[in-house]
């Protein structure tokens, strides 16, 4: 069985490192920030030793970055399961979820299946409180709450395997597609806006996030643009870049008509 997974949270919180940690059972403590969408995979065996079954899981790591809602809703759509990610030292991050992240998830695939991890654990000073309030969301949405450390391993392997579990549960049952009355999101930085719409954009151009996201993920680190404060001139670079690479892959009419659209998103220009 196979199965699309996500993790999603705010920034920081771990995402990242818990990936890394379940796929290769490595941690590092550099600090690299995910640009775009990362996938990975691993397989793991699920059930009972009278009916195991084994899943090939996809994971998509993508940024957390509030404001990059194009980049994140591809990967969120289509799939199985979520790991909702907060870091256990951080309220704020909490909240995050429950504010932004499920009611972004439910809006775009509806009520699949997910796990809470409240990460950091090792970083945690009241763990007897933050397992109660797992317990509280876990009754709150009816699906599981796990205290991990993506740093020392701890119930890291438990929590992508009880989000398995809940994909082969619910697997044949329909999902519900929910519309929600979302809260107003807070105003994001504009060049951030353009930054995420530039990237959806030319994934789009060129058949979908597995072949755009890395190549964008590349000019983006030569154009030298930090997503989490992108700089004008750091886009202005990228439209550039971008036009260049599609050289390879379009007509030339094509190629200008994608750079002026995005030098006019740039400039201002509502899309
Ligand atoms: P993200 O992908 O959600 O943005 P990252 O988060 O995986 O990039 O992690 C952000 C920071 O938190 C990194 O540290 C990382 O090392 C740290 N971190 C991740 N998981 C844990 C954990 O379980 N315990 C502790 N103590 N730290 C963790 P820096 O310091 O480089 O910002
Ligand atoms: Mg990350």
């Amino acid at each position: 069985m196979k199965s699309k997974v996500v993790l999603l949270g705010d920034g920081g919180v771990g995402k990242t490192s818990l990936v890394r940690r379940f796929v290769v059972d490595q941690y590092s403590d550099d600090y690299i920030t995910t640009v775009g969408t990362k996938v990975s995979k691993r397989s793991l065996s699920l059930g009972s030793a009278l009916s195991e079954v084994e899943m090939v899981m996809q994971i998509w790591d993508v940024l957390g970055q509030k404001g990059y809602s194009g980049v994140q809703e591809t990967a969120i759509k289509g799939a199985q399961g979520v790991l909702l990610v907060y870091d256990g030292t951080n309220d704020e991050s909490r909240r995050a979820l429950e504010e932004y992240w499920i009611p972004a998830v439910w809006r775009l695939t509806g009520r699949i299946p997910m796990v809470f991890v409240g990460n950091k654990s090792d970083l945690v000073a009241d763990r007897v409180w933050s397992e109660e309030y797992l317990y509280f969301l876990s009754q709150k949405y009816t699906c599981p709450g796990i205290l991990t450390s993506a740093k020392t391993g701890d119930h890291v392997e438990p929590a992508f395997k009880a989000l398995g579990e809940q994909i082969l549960r619910a697997a044949g049952h329909s999902v519900k597609r929910i519309d929600l009355v979302t809260p107003p999101q807070e105003p994001v930085d504009r060049l951030i806006r353009v930054t995420d719409k530039i990237m959806t954009d030319f994934c789009y151009h060129m058949g979908g996030v597995e072949t755009g996201m890395p190549i964008v993920k590349r000019q983006l680190v030569l154009a030298g643009l930090d997503v989490r404060a992108p700089a004008a001139d750091a886009i202005h670079d990228l439209i550039e870049r971008l036009a260049v690479v599609e050289r390879d892959f379009k007509l030339a009419d094509e190629i200008a008509s994608n750079r002026e659209r995005r030098l006019a998103w740039l400039e201002g220009a509502e899309w």
